[in-house]
């Protein structure tokens, strides 16, 4: 158990999620804090019956708080949680800054979750699209060894932040209605298109978004040999990333292997009847925090390639969702280890 806990970014869109969770799910703590900008400091929230007056995220905030959970753009992320390692505390950081510092615990709890209870300091949580493929992919890993994965995701505007969501739906009317309209999130029109740039140019013609998918599928796995094509879509969809994914392994996995080994995997529910239509969907997925998986089948131009089509919530499991389970994970641990 901790004694407190300091939630960093309470208010924002992944931060309000963390919060629901960690009251449904009665996360133990004898006390929280919820921290966030200048801007929103001051502002009053509800948590578990009892108000809270929201304080502002400063380096000299952090004494005697034993966990920080945190959600924050990658600058804030850098230049505030090292003073809470430093105060003591035990950080879980959803931000991208320090995922692929060496000395940084990169956890997804169902795939790595040793990595979480041997860290020292920051433990970070995987980019969204990362952490959809990556559940899939390690039931496949364990059983018959990944070799190859070929990627294209569909992403949602809530990736985006509050902005996407306010340009899909705000820009989507001006479409339909005739009118200019100025998007803040994204470079070109999202309604009623496809945008294939999710973050900026990275090496060799592909985005920042495209290599966290090849680099942290690596750390995760602990496989530097796995090797990742990425291509990452910005969707005219709401909430909840899609994956088109095509594993090659060393060995071959049937289809029907593919399903049973996703059936068992914890956080992994499989939805694949195409005769009769049912497969995952952005709107059915909404809400869950499970990985949904679905038109298992085999890659007709290799051997060892299986197809399969992936859909998860980005603000869920794809961040506040493994954010908190990697605080159970931890605060589990602590208690076994001192009843
Ligand atoms: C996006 N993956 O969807 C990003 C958010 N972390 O834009």
């Amino acid at each position: 158990m901790f004694q407190t806990v300091a939630l960093v970014g309470a208010t924002g869109a992944v931060g309000r999620i963390m919060r629901q969770l960690l009251e449904e799910r009665d996360f133990p703590a004898r006390e929280f804090r919820f921290l966030a900008s200048a801007r929103s400091a001051g502002t009053t929230l509800t948590f578990k019956g009892k108000q809270y007056t929201v304080e502002e995220l400063r380096k000299d905030v952090f004494a005697g708080v034993d966990l920080v959970i945190s959600t924050t753009p990658d600058d804030t992320a850098r230049d505030f949680l090292p003073a809470a390692v430093e105060a003591g505390a035990t950080v879980i950081d959803e931000s991208g800054y320090w995922r692929m510092n060496e000395s940084v615990a990169l956890v997804i709890p169902e795939v790595n979750p040793q990595a979480a209870l041997d860290a020292q300091g920051i433990i970070a949580s995987p980019n969204c699209s990362t952490t959809q493929m990556v559940m899939a992919l390690k039931p496949l890993h364990d059983a018959a060894r990944v070799r190859r994965v070929v990627v294209s995701t569909y992403q949602a505007t809530s990736g985006a932040g509050v902005q996407g969501n306010a340009d899909l739906t705000d820009g989507t009317r001006a479409h339909l209605e005739g009118q200019p309209y100025d998007y803040q999130a994204f470079s070109h029109p999202i309604a009623f298109n496809c945008i294939p740039q999710i973050g900026r140019e990275k090496e060799e013609g592909y985005t920042s978004e495209e290599m966290k998918m090849v680099y942290e599928t690596r750390k995760i796995l602990g496989d530097d040999s796995i090797l990742v094509s990425p291509t990452c879509v910005r969707i005219p969809v709401a909430n909840c990333h899609s994956e088109s994914i095509i594993v090659e392994t060393e060995q071959p996995v049937s289809p029907e292997d593919a399903r049973r080994l996703f059936e068992e995997f914890p956080g992994i529910t499989v939805v694949d009847d195409l005769a009769n239509g049912a497969y995952p969907l952005p709107s059915t997925c909404d809400g869950s925090d499970e990985v949904f998986i679905g038109r298992i089948r085999r890659d007709l131009s290799h051997p060892n390639g299986l197809n399969f089509w992936c859909v998860s919530d980005n603000l869920r499991k794809g961040a506040a969702t493994n954010a908190v389970q990697i605080a159970e994970l931890l605060a589990k641990h602590r208690s076994a280890a001192t009843a």
